[in-house]
């Protein structure tokens, strides 16, 4: 299973077309919409938001309501590109060509280093197509792909642990269902609702400062079976491929897995978990420090993983940069942005795993139906209960 997303900011609509689900999958355009709602939403976001009301249009592979074995083709429409049609042309025309152009690189963004490797002199060729905008049809990627795990019967969820200097208690003991619930009421997706008052307040500080704030989400995906990804080729490690599914968001720059970093300054024992079996569980774990990987494969215990998002390059206190044409310094120029994004940027981390696991499941468990794909994956739980 692939896909391949097109599309720039302020062109008419991203695209995506989604190749090799099953057939007879139920696939709602409901469901992939609740996410495209979700990643909108979330303090700190800019005025781009409000323009925008995302939803998709689903225009193949789909027919009532069950997938048919062909490429699911989606569109997703930018309501601000109504304004931008002159500058988005795609008819050659050199005095249009000339308005908005952008000559000022933006440190932190891809402007300098895409124009360069692509020779733009105009670098919103670049940042059309940088931009964070592109994350909403992976959103919609992973909607897809969630749906093929809520068919297994597979669960995901994320919340925010971190914003800026502000981060959560450690918490314990919260259900799936509860972890949901909790970081949809939140304006920030914090669960800790001490926690979540300083993040909002940190947000306002910052930007009345005119500046802006990363941050820490985590993703956790429940009842996986045993056996997904493979200890024996490096790229078919699936904690490697969640790692780059998770680092290839735009601005995440790290990830960790279960305990992650601080299993460097722990001794073995108290990072590796216990395996245990009793008659009513079969094999299991006594902790998830490993947060559900042994071996590049999952252990069946709930895949937990962080990914660190910096802040937000475009600032309105503005960094020192060079104009391409006169080479001469500028502090950089101001432009419209979101000062956090943490929250909506842990929804497509929610939805990037998801599309991994997914694509996964269906590299183990081959198959031409959604019937094929579950006697597979629950053939592989009987197996791992009686082994
Ligand atoms: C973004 C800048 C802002 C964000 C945008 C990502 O857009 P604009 O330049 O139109 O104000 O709102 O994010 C989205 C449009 C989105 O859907 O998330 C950037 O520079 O990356």
């Amino acid at each position: 299973m692939r896909y391949l997303t097109a599309g720039e900011s302020h062109g008419p609509q991203l695209t995506l077309i989604v190749e090799g689900l099953p057939s007879q999958l139920p696939l709602s355009k409901e469901k992939v919409d609740d996410q495209l709602r979700r990643r909108q939403k979330g303090y700190g976001r800019g005025r781009r938001m409000q323009i925008e009301s995302d939803e998709a249009q689903i225009l193949s592979g789909v027919r009532f309501g069950k997938t048919t074995g062909a490429p699911v083709a989606l569109a997703i429409e930018n309501k601000d590109w109504k304004k931008w049609t002159d500058i988005m042309s795609v008819y050659p025309d050199d005095e249009k060509a000339t308005k908005r152009r952008v000559s000022r690189p933006r440190p932190g963004h891809a402007d300098l280093n895409g124009a360069i490797k692509y020779n733009h002199r105009d670098m919103r060729d670049v940042l059309e197509r940088s931009s964070a905008r592109e994350t909403a049809a992976r959103t919609a990627a992973g909607a897809v792909g969630r749906q093929l795990l809520e068919y297994c019967g597979i669960r995901v969820a994320g919340h925010v642990v971190r914003i800026g200097s502000v981060s959560t208690r450690r918490l314990e003991g919260w259900s799936l269902e509860e972890i949901v619930e909790r970081s949809e009421q939140s304006p920030v997706r914090c669960l800790d609702s001490d926690a979540e008052k300083k993040m909002i307040q940190h947000i306002d500080e910052a930007k009345a400062e005119g500046d802006s704030l990363g941050g820490v989400v985590e993703v956790i995906v429940e009842n996986v079976p045993v056996g997904l990804g493979s200890h024996v080729h490096w790229d078919r490690k699936l904690d490697a491929r969640l790692a780059q599914a998770i680092v290839s968001i735009n601005a995440f720059k790290g990830v960790e897995i279960g305990i992650g970093f601080e299993a460097g300054e722990r001794k073995g024992s108290q990072v590796h978990d216990p395996i245990l079996w009793s008659e009513e569980k079969g094999y299991h774990r006594a902790s998830n420090r490993l947060g559900g990987f042994e071996g590049g494969m999952t252990t069946g215990e709930p895949i937990v993983l962080r990914g660190v998002m910096k802040p937000i390059p475009t600032l309105y206190k503005p960094l020192q940069s060079v104009d391409i044409d006169t080479k001469e310094p500028f502090a950089a120029s101001i432009e419209r942005s979101d000062n956090c994004a943490v929250p909506a940027a842990c929804v497509v981390a929610e939805n990037v795993v998801a599309w991994e696991v997914a694509r996964s499941l269906l590299e183990t468990f081959p198959a031409d139906t959604a019937e094929d794909l579950l006697q597979g994956v629950n053939r592989r739980r009987e197996e791992a209960r009686n082994f």
